[in-house]
């Protein structure tokens, strides 16, 4: 390793295709299949045995290696946020905020920087469903030119504690009960209700996972967040900033009636949404947004910005865009990048830094130490999802795996050696500088006095929803509480939610049976008269439009094609997409005598997968439905859901068999609105006020 022939810093994984004499071909074009040595199989078939029924014979290398291959296929999967979906794509700058940080990404305007976005549910192993009420994790990793900067948020702006050192009691309490096992992906159960009831700093974010946030329709069309404050470092000057992303195609969520059903009809309904949508060309996409404001601001504002149970409202600090993440690409392959990727919230360029949030402290903690453990070594930044795409260079070297070793003579510094041979050096110009803060004090295991009013933030959130989701918010309550056995934890919670607004105590109290307890004791004074934020409120802040929603159409043979037909254009017009139900998936012939082939037959395509439906039926068709138990849930649940549906007259057969016939009074479009007042009404998604 001597001279001056190693001019490379790394040595690199060599690319597995490259180099050496391609195996044979097998006779029918396929490549040779071989061990991981190389060596080429003549069977996978059947193992080495003495004669045709004969023990094993361990000669068999081939055997061997893939069964030791299969027995280790699992690492561990992911403490909390382990079922998760990952996409590919860029981050581009829109607006520069070279004013204040000296990090790159976020001064350049058009400059493209690729990134890796993975979406989670929290509570869930890896095979829980998607439509579970959870917060979703929004983790963002972006590979930019001063190495990898991680933004590992949330769909909801706030968190459950104040403390990173409550964090593993929170998921202890969570996750299912240790002695039994269950419940799993649902926070209906007795030990995490227990732990919320006696932590009153959670109410805010109570407050978020009770309300339709917690079961987003898509992964694409809810809102992230950073959800801390963090520093832009300037010249050594600092300014705070929190992070949110705006999904293009706004804000949307499904009923909890709904969600349940979506569970058993398509667990994977989230990771299958995107992945379609990526694999049709219609890329989700977010906005950077970033609430801007500095010291003298924080020293006023009402509630302590280090607190992650507290945030600004958007109408205090507006949220400024500077920037959009498009996701263009689904992962190449599950496994190798979207388990393997690992986050660090410690992962940021020069020109970002942490405030002292304790949360955000003990998550710089957290995250690298896990990794450790996922992946199985301190070499995981080896792994292609999560090596930075600029250079690095160090003197950090062996371990499991290693990939990528220094190559030069020195493997230490101070050294005497030159540029070639003497490896790297610090660079106090382009190097990450943290803040200057001044810091003195006793230290001290407290919680500030400033982190004390547990309630005025969650009553602001509940105070800001429309009447619809206040109501769901009060039935997500009244569901959870009903499955905690303990009838004090029900009434401790009930106490709580007396402090954040009377009507929510009241309804609560109601529905689960029980007398209206008294306030619990707090430790600050709630702010009663605190102003309602409307930018909190899902269905104040609608989506534009109904692109990128499905319509499910509900179809038999002899349907009118032209009406069909006619949909399809609309639905393609609007951007959005048309799913063909039938009552078998072989599809049906229409009344031109074309066949229309089907996406799904009725009892695997219940309406709870789509955003509005249509049943096109002729008289007979209608018949033939109304005698299937799944084409009438097809229209009662619709109805339920409150979704928008275009019909024919031969439906009218099918809605009467499913008792709807003479509810049919608000958000149906019959022939003569058949196609363009029912396209018109779409993007309201849903008529709430259905009775
Ligand atoms: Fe995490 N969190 N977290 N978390 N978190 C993890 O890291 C942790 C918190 C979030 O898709 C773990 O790689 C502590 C807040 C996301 O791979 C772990 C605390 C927010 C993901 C961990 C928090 C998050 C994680 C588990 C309290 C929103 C998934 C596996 C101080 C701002 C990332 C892993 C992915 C994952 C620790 C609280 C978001 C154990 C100690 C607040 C999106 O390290």
């Amino acid at each position: 390793m001597r001279g001056s022939d190693h001019m490379k810093k790394t040595t690199q994984l060599p690319d597995l295709d490259a180099g050496g004499a391609p195996h044979q071909t097998t006779e029918d074009g396929y490549d040779t299949l071989t061990t991981k040595n190389g060596t080429p199989v003549s069977d996978s078939q059947n193992h080495l045995k003495a004669g045709p029924r004969g023990p094993m014979l361990m000669d068999d290398f081939a055997f061997r290696e893939k069964m030791f291959h299969f027995d280790h296929e699992r690492i561990p999967e992911r403490v909390v946020h382990a079922r998760g979906y990952g996409m590919k794509g860029y981050f581009e700058l829109t607006d520069s905020l070279s004013d204040l940080t000296d990090a790159k990404i976020l001064s350049e305007i058009g400059k493209k920087t690729e990134a890796f976005m993975r979406i989670s549910t929290v509570a869930g192993n890896k095979g829980s469903p998607d439509l579970a009420r959870d917060v979703r994790g929004f983790a963002v990793k972006m590979y930019t030119d001063e190495g990898n900067w991680d933004l590992v948020g949330n769909n909801i702006p706030v968190f459950f504690i104040q403390d990173a050192i409550k964090f593993p009691d929170l998921i202890h309490a969570a996750k299912p009960e240790p002695h039994s096992g269950f419940p799993q992906a649902q926070t209906a159960h007795d030990n995490f209700w227990d732990f919320i009831s006696l932590s009153p700093e959670a109410m805010h974010m109570v407050m978020w996972i009770m309300s339709d946030r917690a079961i987003p329709r898509s992964l694409r069309f809810m809102e992230g967040f950073g959800v801390h404050t963090f520093r832009l470092i300037k010249d050594g000057k600092s300014t705070f900033v929190k992070f949110h992303w705006k999904p293009k195609y706004g804000m949307q969520s499904v009923m909890w009636n709904e969600a349940v059903k979506i569970n058993g009809a398509d667990p994977d309904y989230h990771r299958r949404d995107i992945f379609n949508s990526i694999d049709k060309g219609d890329f989700p996409e977010w906005e950077l947004g970033v609430q801007i404001f500095d010291q003298d601001f924080a020293d006023n504002f009402e509630f302590d910005v280090l607190d992650a149970t507290k945030l600004i409202p958007e109408e205090v600090v507006p949220v400024r865009i500077i920037g959009r993440l498009v996701l263009d690409k689904n992962v190449d392959n599950f496994f190798a990048e979207t388990e393997q990727v690992a986050f660090c919230t410690s992962n940021v360029p020069p020109g970002i830094g942490f405030s002292n949030d304790p949360l955000l402290q003990g998550r710089n903690f957290s995250y690298l130490d896990t990794q450790l453990k996922r992946l199985g070594g301190p070499n995981f930044q080896h792994i292609p999802v999560n090596r930075p795409r600029c250079p690095m260079h160090n003197f950090q070297q062996d371990g499991h795996m290693a990939m990528e070793n220094p190559t030069t003579r020195a493997n230490y510094e101070p050294n005497s050696w030159g540029p070639d041979e003497g490896g790297p050096r610090e660079n106090p110009k382009a190097g990450y500088k943290f803040y200057e803060q001044p810091l003195e004090g006793p230290a001290l295991k407290i919680r500030p006095e400033s982190f004390a009013d547990h309630y005025s933030q969650a009553r602001q959130f509940y105070i800001s929803q429309t009447k619809v989701e206040q109501m769901h918010m009060q039935d997500a309550l009244c569901f959870e509480l009903s499955k905690v056995g303990k009838v004090a934890i029900r009434e401790l919670m009930v106490a709580h939610l007396h402090n954040i607004d009377d009507g929510l105590a009241k309804a609560v109290a109601q529905g689960l049976g029980m007398k209206l307890p008294k306030p619990a004791k707090t430790a600050a004074e709630t702010k009663m008269d605190i102003a309602p934020s409307d930018a909190l409120s899902m269905l104040k802040n609608p989506p534009k439009s109904f692109a990128s929603r499905t319509l499910g159409i509900l179809v038999a043979d002899e349907s009118d094609a032209g009406r069909v037909k006619g949909l399809q254009a609309a639905m393609k017009k609007l951007g959005a997409n048309v799913a063909v139900i039938a009552p078998t998936v072989g599809g049906v012939d229409l009344d031109d005598g074309t066949h229309l082939p089907a996406d799904e037959q009725v009892g695997g395509g219940p309406s709870v997968l789509y955003d509005a439906v249509a049943v096109i039926v002729s008289k007979a068709g209608g018949k033939t439905l109304a005698a299937m138990p799944a084409a009438k849930d097809f229209v009662s649940d619709a109805h339920a859901h409150k979704k928008f549906v275009a019909h024919d007259d031969g439906a009218m057969l099918l809605f009467e068999a499913a008792g709807l016939g003479e509810m049919m009074t608000t958000g149906y479009f019959g022939v003569d609105a058949l196609v363009n007042g029912f396209a018109d009404a779409l993007p309201a998604l849903r008529c709430w006020d259905r009775g």
